[in-house]
């Protein structure tokens, strides 16, 4: 059975709050994902097998969110050719700087594209899967364009001092 075409990988529970983010503004956007844990310290062949088997199930982009020392991403992007955007996961200890440096400072060859540390990560990491998404969908094109319109109108133009 095929797979949505965008699957969300975390490497533990504890990334859920964060990679939730990202589910609800696919969710936004009317964009089918699949979301599942898959971690490469404890979980390494899991990790082998939906990131060997991923493209021929019909996932077309990757989302893997991570923290701490945070392989997830780049040991995905090396077992596929999908697109893969990586969350650094805001961590106890470093606060995400240690997420961010394991997955932004891959070698030329293996792409990983990284967004920011923590929540906006996540969700733009939904957009950008989106907008790969949208240029073979039209309707989800509109979508996007719909989101930025909705987003930019929100801006208020003047301070206000009422929170
Ligand atoms: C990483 O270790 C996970 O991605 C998570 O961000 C971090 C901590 O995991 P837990 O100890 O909370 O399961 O593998």
């Amino acid at each position: 059975m095929l797979k949505p075409k965008v699957a969300i990988v975390m490497g533990s529970q504890s990334d859920w709050p964060t990679m939730r983010l990202a589910a609800e503004t696919l969710e936004n956007l009317e964009v089918e994902y699949e979301a599942r844990i898959v971690s490469a310290h404890r979980t390494p062949e899991r990790m082998v097998d939906f990131a060997t088997n991923a493209k021929a199930e019909g996932v077309k982009v990757i989302i893997a969110g991570a923290g701490g020392a945070a392989h997830l991403p780049g040991m995905i992007a090396a077992m596929t050719t999908l697109p893969v955007f990586g969350v650094p996961v805001r961590s106890k200890a470093l606060n995400g700087m240690d997420s961010l440096y394991s997955i932004v400072q891959m070698p030329g060859g293996v792409p990983v594209g990284t967004l920011a540390i923590g929540e906006p990560g996540a969700i733009n990491a939904a957009l950008l899967a989106a907008s790969v998404l949208a240029l073979s969908n039209d309707e989800l094109d509109e979508r996007l364009e719909l989101y930025r319109a909705r987003q930019t109108a929100s801006v208020p133009q003047f301070p206000s001092d009422t929170e």
